[in-house]
């Protein structure tokens, strides 16, 4: 531990982005759990309702058959084991599905496409889904892949609010994971979507055999953003059948909420979602997570292709733990 790491103040939401590197986040996980989990939840505090959490409601929109070859997606039409293709969904489904995740107490709506980006025409249809779901009273989320120029002010004109386009893990390990697109390629949608005046989710997927530097090395990534994301997925590897990854080792637990730990103190202001893999997770890892200073979660029982919680089990956990649904 390094006293630079140890001795920095938490920053307040008022003081404009800090500037954090690999070193000082890696040092934040060398520190004793109890020290790490205590920091983390004094800066959420002084940032966050203490026991308010976000509930988000995703959707598959377009499944399947895609170009790109991340290595631990089901829908990756390299891999054996891709998930049954379905094209573009009508937008009279997504709406039904939208008013059933507000009717069960989801305020955010998030719909996902299995392409590297969409076609020109493919974001008509897009667009029509999003200002139906934001008629709702939804906020509305999308996450389509990479964007050419133009598409990201499309989105904003049809009413949405965020778009998800996650840096998934750090630089020096993104060639070893996924070969058919580079990460600066991710870094130009992300400023494509700023500048279109869009919120930003972006995140990463920790569990596929990356070291504690790297992920010190892709929250510093996602920190310096500049502004930081205000949403940021904290995704568990669900170790898809048939992917390259599907044998990957698991994480031991302490790392993980160790990470959203990090997380919360790099990212003060930002909503930290603890995202795919609750499922395999237990009640007291979750609880463990949220004390890290996790306050998103996705809710509903099913992730795009992967499974996730019945909402009557996170109504449960909820409950036992205080918690209230924001
Ligand atoms: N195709 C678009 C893209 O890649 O940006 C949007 C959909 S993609 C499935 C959205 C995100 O889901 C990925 O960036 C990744 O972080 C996450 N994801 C996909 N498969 C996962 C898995 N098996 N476990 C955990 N997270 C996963
Ligand atoms: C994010 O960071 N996690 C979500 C959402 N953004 C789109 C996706 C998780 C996918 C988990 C695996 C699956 O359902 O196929
Ligand atoms: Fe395609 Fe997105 Fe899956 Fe990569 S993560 S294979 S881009 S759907």
């Amino acid at each position: 531990m390094t006293a630079t790491a140890a001795t920095q103040t938490a920053p307040s939401k008022f003081v404009p982005a800090q500037r954090w590197n690999t070193e000082v986040l890696g040092a934040l996980f060398e520190l004793p759990f109890n020290d790490l989990l205590f920091r983390a939840q004094q800066v959420h505090r002084q940032n966050h309702e203490a026991n308010a959490v976000q509930l988000s409601t995703l959707l598959s929109i377009k499944t399947g058959g895609c170009s790109e070859d991340c290595g631990y997606c089901s829908q990756s039409a390299h891999h054996g084991g891709e998930v049954e293709r379905e094209s573009l969904l009508d937008v009279e489904e997504v709406v039904a599905a939208a008013q059933a995740a507000k009717d069960k107490g989801a305020t955010r709506f998030c719909m996902g496409a299995a392409w590297r980006g969409p076609k020109d025409k493919d974001l008509d249809r897009v667009a029509t889904m999003i200002g139906a779901v934001k008629a709702l009273g939804l906020e509305t989320c999308v996450t389509l892949g990479m964007l050419k120029q133009g598409q990201a002010e499309r989105l904003k004109a049809a009413g949405l609010d965020y778009y998800n386009h996650n840096l998934d893990t750090a630089p020096e390990f993104y060639g070893q994971v996924i070969t058919t697109h580079a990460q600066s390629e991710r870094f130009d949608t992300l400023g494509q979507v700023r500048e279109a005046g869009l919120k930003v989710c972006c995140g990463g997927i920790v569990g596929m055999g990356e070291t504690r530097r790297a992920r010190a090395a892709l929250l510093a990534e996602l920190a310096n953003l500049n502004p930081p994301p205000e949403s940021v997925p904290i995704n568990q590897l669900v170790p898809m059948p048939g992917t390259p990854l599907e044998n990957a080792p698991p994480l031991d637990p302490f790392e993980f909420v160790r990470t959203i730990a990090v997380a919360r103190i790099s990212m003060p202001a930002s909503l930290v979602r603890l995202s795919a893999g609750r499922q395999e997770m237990s009640d007291e890892l979750q609880a463990l997570c949220f004390l890290a200073g996790a306050n998103s979660i996705f809710y509903g029982d099913k992730l795009l292709t992967a499974g996730n919680p019945e909402a009557d089990r996170d109504e449960a956990l909820f409950a036992r733990l205080g918690l209230t649904a924001a």
